[in-house]
């Protein structure tokens, strides 16, 4: 045999797909993709469904996380019970967004609440996540529950004060969620709360993007006489440290928040309880600094 001729490398091959959502062009998060379950293009964006093992089933749209099944707990129950436990009797709540269904699933466990309305711009997101997201999806057609497709800024444009809570569970400030963070959406939500009603928004990273979620404040804090911003940590969205802005006409969620009613109530939830409610509020300096500066 001829010393010279080398013997064929033997590779093995295995193709792989990841998930990569780079966030502000330096940082992302990466993941390897098991199965893809749904790929959609819709008027407004392209729809994702992706079976991971580290955070199970994942909803993207336009490339970025939505909601995964590892963390969407943690940001469904601290964008629902929060102000859901600080009005004291809530009866008709308005999310917009939320086509997953979570943040319905979580308020459905408040018994005083009769009427729940849903308004999503994207009818494309509430079948993907009926057909491969039924731990969130699950109560989508509750008889209480009441869907409308349409885009959440026209849906709040001159309507009577109607109710008790808002939810803003919305995309990231780009496309089509853009016109959620502005002021002119939060005077018609303003409109559309009554006498005591409590808004809540999705207000973007606190570690990542704290000038946004300070605009938050300032818009809703020249309209509201009670602004607060809440934290809580999901690890899947950029930089964890993710923040809530509640805006109140009359309950604060600090002052007025029973402790014992939210004990009593009989509500299981895996992140939220009484002390969360309270030690959310409690904002480390650098965020404090920033929303002041
Ligand atoms: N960067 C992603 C932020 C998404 C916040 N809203 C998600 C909606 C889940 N119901």
């Amino acid at each position: 045999m001829n010393p010279m001729r080398r013997e064929p490398l033997k590779r093995s091959y295995r193709l792989e797909l990841w998930f990569n959502e780079i966030h502000r062009e330096h940082h992302g998060i990466t993941v390897r993709i098991e199965k893809t379950l749904f790929s959609g293009e819709s008027p407004y964006q392209r729809v994702d469904v992706f079976e991971t093992v580290p955070f199970g089933r994942m909803l993207t749209l336009d490339g970025v996380v939505m909601t995964t099944e590892l963390d969407e707990f943690i940001y469904h129950e601290m964008l629902a019970h929060v102000p859901l436990f600080t009005h004291p009797q809530p009866q008709d709540i308005l999310i917009i967004g939320g086509g997953d269904g979570g943040s319905v699933r979580e308020a459905r466990k408040h018994s005083s609440l009769r009427h729940i309305r849903l308004v999503e711009i994207d009818e494309m997101v509430l079948q993907a996540s009926r057909e491969h997201l039924p731990t969130l999806s699950r109560d989508l057609d509750a008889s209480n529950v009441e869907i409308t497709i349409q885009d959440g800024i026209e849906f709040v444009k001159d309507k009577g004060a109607s109710y008790d809570v808002v939810l803003i569970d919305s995309s990231d400030p780009y496309g089509p969620g853009v016109g959620l963070f502005e002021a002119p959406f939060y005077q018609d939500v303003f409109k559309l709360l009554r006498d005591d009603g409590i808004l809540v928004v999705q207000s973007e990273s606190a570690m990542a993007q704290l000038d946004l979620v300070k605009s938050v404040c300032q818009k809703l804090g020249a309209i509201f006489p009670i602004v607060r911003v809440y934290l809580a940590t999901v690890p899947t969205y950029p930089l964890s440290l993710w923040s809530f802005t509640l805006a109140s006409k009359r309950w604060d969620p600090l002052r007025d928040f029973s402790t014992e009613r939210a004990r009593g109530s009989g509500i299981q939830t895996r992140y939220y309880n009484s002390e969360i409610h309270q030690s959310a509020f409690v904002l480390p300096n650098f965020v404090r600094e920033g929303l002041e500066a």
